[in-house]
């Protein structure tokens, strides 16, 4: 059998690497780096490999699953619409559109198809229960992003390739591959940065594998990182001019900022974060000091109370050290498409508003159209006007991967109607009354919209689909144009008649029309060629930064040329340049540092509660062979050691009688597991970490291989009611727990 070589972006992760994949008729036989890649230059990790198990998992879904008599079953394609158009007029006719809700995933982020049909599906839901795995990670990036440059997605990235010290704090790269930064093969761009005499330093509770690598690290106390940065300003203000980039005139607000730091200075947070007043000093002057150089803050800080305060005096360090929007310091991509941030007049926009909308229960602020995921069970459990009771997931697994996860398994039981997306029966979305199934990931075309708006390189690649989509298969976008088609009808009985592909074209022409105006018609002409999300990301493409402007430019980008340039890994578009301040679209045309809330949270701060002395702190911890909540079911990455153990400093398990491999008991207000001890000096004393996205056992699902080794879910531990009131993003470290060992629980009380 002749064999095919397939160029092709992976689809796990933020660092979208490229890949070479070998198939043989229906067979993959393997998957490699693609070398030619011009982003990854053949650099890849053992979940891309995974692919191959993926794409063949007897349990991932083929056909779509309806609920008879309470349980799923197998289901053709035109009875599970008809149920999901009887179960959602069903709802709205009695409660309306405010009682319909969405949870938008995870993997989501990564698919063409699903994300350039998103927004018109969550305009035709017309309600605010909009939830997504951005209040469960990165919304403080986004909010600060909104205030300081005027777009939600307009992210500083280090400048890795040119800079000389890059400090890390709260991320993992090594192990994530990074994050709201894509940077594939993290670790052999830090080898390279330490051959040219550069320095990596990492602040992070547990000895990582990326602290492994570093030159330097700090163990920092969990939850404290707002001191520490805020210190690091401080001395910035009291020992140095601020950077010269602080001169430019587009930066309004610094002075501000000064007397709200000044009471942090370096020996009043040491003990707080357990680093010492010298260090703090020598971080803020290192930054300072070294010619290029950056810090760079992930989940580790951005899941915390002060997540948005801690994420906006990174920016805030980066800014005054004097090395923003510089090579080898902190740039912004500049992507060939989909970014607000290069679409329109240039350096002055609307910026952003948050709290439009409350929630319901909590009276979370909305914040990019959302609420907190983590007010999702409340939402659904507390009865009166507005009452979540229909919910579409998408991509989604939120009984894993949300606070208090018990009770929202409860809550989805409530739910008058359920549908979910997705391509497994698992913890979610065995509660579901329809699942649709979307297709293998290589059964679909691949372009990333988020990822090259913040990728250390500028890029434009796009995969083609490997395999066609089995007999009867829908696509994403096909889904999702349906249901946006059937909510628009709702209360009335849908229409469910019309085809996908004349939806689309009617869609398609609306768009251009406000869009292009006058120039509509020839938009629809100049992209006839395609149809669905291609025809979109043409257009995107076409009339983006480096685009051909429909002919204009001829040299341009288009989607042909990207089709062409798959097979030689993609068109590289260069390092990254200075984009201030044409990138910026706040009101003032200013990078607007001092935004009022900002300030406000600053001038907030207290000395944090002390910690009960029963308690140690826990925190997530990611690995290498997992991905969040739902790779597990693949045998490449699921054989190997228990991956789900809790690292246990040899100081606590001594004084809590444990040992290597016992059992360890965890309790808070919320809820207990039991998890097996791995005694190690990784973790600071006092700390206890656990990886989340494990707990496979609930009845009902369909995953083999991942209830034979299920773990435990430590988010059962987690409150829905701490989170960053700024942003609504959960808090998932730094949690205080009570630890026993189980032995000792069984010891009768003297
Ligand atoms: N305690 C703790 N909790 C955490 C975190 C933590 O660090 N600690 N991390 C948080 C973070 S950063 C995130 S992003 C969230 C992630 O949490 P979620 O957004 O819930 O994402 P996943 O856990 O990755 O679950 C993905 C879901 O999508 C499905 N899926 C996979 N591929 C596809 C596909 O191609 N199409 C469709 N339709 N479905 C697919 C899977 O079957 C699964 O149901 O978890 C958060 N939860
Ligand atoms: N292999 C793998 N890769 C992944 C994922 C995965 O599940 N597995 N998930 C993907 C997703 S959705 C995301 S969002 C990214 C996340 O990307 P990263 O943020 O790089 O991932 P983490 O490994 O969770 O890193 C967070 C770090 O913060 C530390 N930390 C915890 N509490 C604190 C604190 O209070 N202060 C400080 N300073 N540090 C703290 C933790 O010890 C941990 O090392 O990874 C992505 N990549
Ligand atoms: S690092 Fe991420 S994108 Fe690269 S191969 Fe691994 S999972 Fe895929
Ligand atoms: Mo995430």
């Amino acid at each position: 059998m002749s064999s095919t070589l397939h160029h092709r972006i992976c689809p796990l992760c933020e660092a979208s690497c490229g890949l070479q994949i070998q198939v043989e008729g229906e067979a993959i036989v393997s998957i490699k780096g693609d070398p030619a890649d011009v982003l990854s230059r053949g650099y890849i990790c053992p979940k891309a490999v995974a692919l191959k198990d993926l794409h063949s998992d007897k349990d991932r879904l083929r056909t779509p699953m309806i609920r008879r008599d309470g349980t799923l079953v197998p289901a053709s394609w035109d009875e599970a619409w008809l149920a999901i158009a009887q179960g959602l007029q069903r709802v709205v006719a009695q409660h309306g559109h405010q009682s319909l809700g969405i949870s938008i995933g995870n993997p989501a982020s990564h698919k063409l198809g699903i994300l350039s049909y998103l927004g018109k599906l969550i305009a035709a839901l017309k309600s605010k229960h909009i939830y997504s795995a951005s209040t469960l990670d990165q919304m403080p990036r986004h909010l600060c992003s909104g205030f300081l440059y005027g777009h939600w997605m307009s992210v500083p990235i280090p400048d890795i390739e040119r800079t000389q010290l890059l400090i890390v704090i709260g991320g993992n790269p090594v192990v994530s591959n990074g994050s709201m930064w894509t940077v594939p093969d993290f670790r052999g761009k830090v080898k390279a940065l330490q051959e040219r005499g550069g320095k990596l330093i990492v602040i992070d509770p547990r000895r990582t594998e990326t602290a492994a690598i570093a030159d330097q690290h700090y163990f920092i106390r969990p939850g404290s990182d707002p001191y520490l940065l805020a210190a690091m300003v401080q001395t910035l203000f009291a020992d140095h001019v601020p950077g010269t980039t602080t001169a430019e005139p587009y930066i309004s607000g610094i002075h501000e900022i000064a007397p709200l730091v000044a009471e942090w200075t370096p020996e009043r947070v040491a003990l707080i974060c357990g680093i010492d007043a010298q260090t703090i000093r020598s971080l803020a002057h290192q930054l300072c000091d070294t010619a290029r150089a950056a810090i760079y803050g992930r989940i580790g800080v951005t899941t915390q109370e002060h997540g948005t305060l801690n994420t906006w005096l990174i920016d805030v360090l980066n800014i005054l050290s004097g090395h923003f929007d510089k090579p080898g310091g902190t740039l912004f991509a500049c992507s060939a498409a989909f970014a607000s941030n290069t679409i329109g007049p240039s350096g002055k926009g609307k910026g952003v508003r948050t709290g439009r909308f409350h929630s319901r229960v909590s009276q979370a602020p909305e914040v990019m159209g959302e609420m907190p995921t983590s007010c999702l069970t409340e939402e659904i459990t507390t009865p009166g006007e507005g009452q979540l009771r229909a919910l579409i997931t998408v991509a989604s697994n939120p009984v894993l991967s949300a606070p208090a996860s018990d009770q929202l398994d409860q809550a989805l039981e409530q739910l008058d109607f359920m549908l979910s997306i997705d391509i497994y029966c698992n913890e979610t979305t065995r509660h579901a009354d329809v699942i649709l199934p979307s297709p293998s990931p290589l059964e679909d075309v691949h372009y990333d919209i988020p990822f090259p708006q913040m990728s250390y390189r500028n890029h434009a690649r796009f995969s083609p689909a490997i395999f066609a989509m089995a007999a009867g298969q829908q696509a994403d976008w096909e889904i999702l144009l349906r249901l946006t088609h059937l909510l628009g009808q709702l209360p009335q009985q849908p229409d469910l008649s019309p085809s996908t592909a004349s939806l689309d074209e009617a869609l398609f022409a609306q768009e251009a029309e406000q869009l292009f105006g006058p120039h509509a018609p020839g938009v629809l002409k100049a992209t006839a060629q395609w149809t669905g999300p291609l025809r979109k990301l043409d257009v995107a493409l076409r009339s983006g930064p480096y685009g051909d402007m429909f002919g204009q430019r001829p040299d341009g980008l288009h989607l042909r040329r990207l089709v062409e340039a798959n097979s030689t890994g993609g068109i590289d578009l260069g390092a990254l340049q200075p984009r201030l301040p044409a990138m910026l679209r706040t009101p003032s045309g200013t990078l607007e540092l001092a935004h009022p809330t900002l300030l406000s949270a600053l001038q907030a701060l207290r000395d944090p509660a002390p910690q009960d002395p029963s308690t140690m702190l826990l925190i997530g911890r990611r690995e290498v062979r997992s991905n969040n909540s739902w790779m597990h079911n693949l045998h490449t990455l699921a054989k190997g050691p228990e991956r789900c153990v809790l690292l246990v400093h040899p100081d606590d398990a001594q004084r809590l009688g444990m040992s290597e491999g016992s059992q360890a008991h965890l309790s808070t207000a919320q809820g207990e597991l039991t998890a097996p001890v791995h005694v190690s000096d990784e973790v600071m004393p006092g700390i206890v970490s656990l990886p989340h996205g494990w707990g496979h056992a609930a009845p009902g699902t369909q995953l083999g291989l991942a209830s034979q080794r299920p773990g435990v879910n430590m988010n059962r531990l987690l409150s829905t009611q701490t989170r960053d009131p700024l942003s609504g993003t959960a808090v998932l470290n730094g949690i205080p727990v009570r630890v026993k060992a189980v032995d000792s629980l069984l010891t009768p009380p003297v």
